[in-house]
């Protein structure tokens, strides 16, 4: 797609928890349905559209455990008007038939990674019947799917899916680049271009985010190449080198600032469902 000229409204996700850190370690991550409609408000507040959730159990662990589900998105739903995206990666341990019925929690959007990748030490399983199962199962249920690339291959495998089995909900396809986990694509300028560069023609948007010090060379890249942005403690707990994260929203207010910039300033909920072929 041809890139957004200064001017075109920004989408900004916040993927305030993922599966990843510990609690422990993280004591200002959100883990509890309190903390995370918090989050969502603040997040709202600073320029946010989307939210993209991972739950957590009372002892702060992951989990798909499906009244969880529901009760964090009954949660965000009740504080704001945040588009609500469940992840269906979960976290590496969880199994394929527990990630197909994160559905069944019906939000707005849910996350669909487009391939298995090495994920640290660990292994991201995503094998192409579960992702063909889950997007035919999203557009069922009329969710949304946000196409999660995590490596060059998954920019192909995605034209694959699309050509064997039709447009998603709303005839919209909306992707986000996942930059920097240790075994996917790097998180440099040079191959968010080329990702943007190979996208399948039926994508209608794509933001991108950056693992780890990553965030900001990815941040600016996908600002001027016309993507938009998810930020936010599952996919960094830095700052600045040796400074901690204080909270998502700072995360949120950082990309709105970087946005305005660049010109291009955060969009509405409203307008980020109709960009991802929502009502
Ligand atoms: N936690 C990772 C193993 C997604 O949300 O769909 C997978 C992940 C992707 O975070
Ligand atoms: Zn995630």
């Amino acid at each position: 797609p041809a890139p957004a000229t200064s001017g075109e409204p920004l989408l900004i996700t916040v993927a305030p928890t993922g599966a990843e850190i510990d609690k422990a370690d993280v004591p200002q991550l959100p883990t509890t349905p309190e903390e995370v409609a918090r989050t969502a408000v603040e997040c709202r507040e600073a320029g946010a559209a989307m939210i993209h959730l991972h739950v957590r159990d009372s002892e702060h662990r992951p989990t798909l455990d499906l009244p969880l589900l529901k009760e964090w998105v009954a949660a965000v739903r009740e504080s704001t008007d945040l588009v609500v995206q469940l992840s269906t990666g979960g976290s590496v341990h969880d199994p394929l038939d527990k990630r197909l019925q994160v559905l069944d929690a019906e939000p707005d959007s849910c996350s669909i990674t487009m391939g298995t990748t090495n994920f640290g030490d660990e292994v991201f399983l995503n094998p192409w019947p579960f992702v063909r199962d889950l997007h035919l199962l999203a557009r069922d249920r009329g969710v949304a799917p946000e196409y999660e690339l995590f490596d060059l291959g998954q920019v192909h495998a995605l034209q694959r899916l699309l050509d064997q089995h039709g447009l998603p909900v709303g005839e919209r396809v909306h992707v986000d680049l996942v930059m920097g986990v240790p075994g996917g694509m790097n998180g440099t300028t040079d191959a968010l271009v080329a990702a943007a560069r190979d996208l399948p023609p039926a994508v209608t948007s794509w933001s991108a985010t950056g693992i780890g010090r990553s965030t900001i060379p990815v941040m600016f890249g996908a600002l001027s190449r016309g993507g938009h942005l998810r930020v936010g403690m599952e996919d960094t707990v830095t700052y600045a080198r040796g400074v901690a994260v204080r909270s998502n929203a700072q995360l949120v207010e950082r990309a709105a600032r970087a946005g305005v910039l660049a010109q291009r300033s955060p969009m509405a909920p409203d307008e980020a469902r109709a960009m991802i072929g929502l009502r």
